[in-house]
């Protein structure tokens, strides 16, 4: 398997479930989460106005006995040759909102983009998709939910009620996002689903009937080597009824200037949530790391067309890792490659879906060209 590769679902085991009081402390979930113990199940009467009663439902990820943890992860990768980390390790809570900071940054347009892509069509997508029944609005990958609130809206102006199931690797900001909608939106439903995409879309296709809309965006796609994202549209495709559409957000492939900016801001927000994942390790695994003594490196690569970003040693170091019980060494100029950002063109995209099993209804883009997003359903499905 490539380096950035999905995880297989047979990782996991199950999912516990939980009735979550608002306000309730969600950090132990994310700690727990990421130290591989199993989760802390507890069932807690909900009983806060702003809430509700029955709107809101978590589920958290049972970590099955095989799946690998942050220090197996990290005892494969960072040993590996070159020295690489799994990019899902960004987003602990700190890394989450180092990621929500990246998104209003001027120079990381794909968010602004996307968000005024999906204000100006908004109506149109509810009308594709809905045919006339109530949606199920899916997402992977929610994070805050903002770029979503406009089909939210969208959606409860149309039918007056919704479900939203929003999937999300932090438990943290999947609660966040869950009580700032509830509270806003007095008809909504929401059921959170705090793991991975495969295993949260898994979990859905049991548990929901009738058409849902689900929600890929933010370009999450790009970080999935073309053979795993390949393989995820598809999983994706096999979890789809006839009546459901996949509305794909992506970014395109342009000028390189523009591209490198946008992974590498001014502010240095982008070499923070980099270096986030060293301070990670600290925090869970005891590591020594000093990430004054590394570098933010962001570039794009036209031969992979996509954006990488690494972390450079500046100098010679060793740097110790408690929970793993080794050393691990640096060169000066030695990096970690710790994420990949595939960028596409529109026919990619189009092929892709095709090969993915599905059929384009729709598809929008910026004037400049910058970001595409896709309405997709089940190809060979019945219309109406
Ligand atoms: C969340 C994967 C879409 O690739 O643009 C942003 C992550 N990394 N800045 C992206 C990211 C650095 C982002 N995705």
């Amino acid at each position: 398997m490539s380096r950035h590769d999905v995880r297989g679902l047979s990782l996991w085991r199950g999912q516990g479930q939980e009735l979550l009081a608002p306000g309730l402390d969600h950090r132990k979930a994310d700690r727990a989460a990421t130290l591989g113990q199993p989760q802390a199940r507890t069932l807690v009467g909900v009983s806060n106005a702003a809430v509700g009663s029955s709107r809101l439902r978590m589920d958290h990820a049972l970590r099955g006995r095989k799946a690998p943890s942050f220090a197996d992860d990290v005892r494969t990768s960072l040993w590996d040759v070159p020295k690489w980390l799994p990019s899902k390790y960004f987003y602990d809570e700190r890394g989450s909102e180092l990621f929500e900071r990246i998104c209003t940054l001027p120079e990381y347009y794909l968010t602004s983009t996307e968000a005024q892509i999906l204000r100006g069509a908004a109506s149109e997508i509810v009308a594709e998709a809905s045919m006339g029944e109530d949606l199920v609005l899916v997402e992977l990958g929610s994070g805050s939910s903002r770029k979503t609130q406009t089909l939210i809206a969208a959606l409860l102006a149309a039918q007056g009620r919704l479900l939203y199931v929003p999937i999300d690797i932090s438990p943290t900001i999947l609660h966040q996002a869950a009580e700032r909608l509830l509270a806003a939106y007095p008809t909504l439903r929401i059921v959170g689903k705090a793991m991975e995409h495969e295993q949260g879309l898994a979990a859905l296709s049991l548990e929901q009937q009738g058409p849902k809309l689900v929600l890929f965006l933010g370009s999450s796609l790009g970080n999935y080597e073309p053979a795993d994202s390949e393989r995820f549209l598809r999983e994706i495709r096999r979890h789809l009824g006839p009546q459901d559409h996949l509305l794909l957000g992506a970014d395109l492939c342009h000028d390189p200037a523009v591209l490198e900016a946008a992974y590498d801001d001014p502010t240095g927000v982008t070499a923070l949530f980099n270096k986030n994942l060293l301070e990670r390790i600290n925090r869970e695994l005891g590591g020594r790391f000093s990430t004054e003594s590394f570098d933010h490196l962001a570039f794009f690569s036209p031969e992979k067309v996509r954006v990488e970003m690494h972390l450079r040693s500046r100098i010679d170091q060793q740097v110790p890792i408690e929970a793993i019980g080794e050393v691990v060494r640096f060169s000066a100029g030695e990096t970690i490659h710790t994420e990949n950002c595939y960028k596409y063109t529109r026919e990619q995209l189009t092929t892709l879906a095709e090969v993915c099993g599905f059929a384009q209804v729709t598809s929008w883009s910026d004037p400049p060209d910058r970001f595409s997003v896709q309405l997709l359903r089940p190809r060979g499905a019945s219309l109406r």
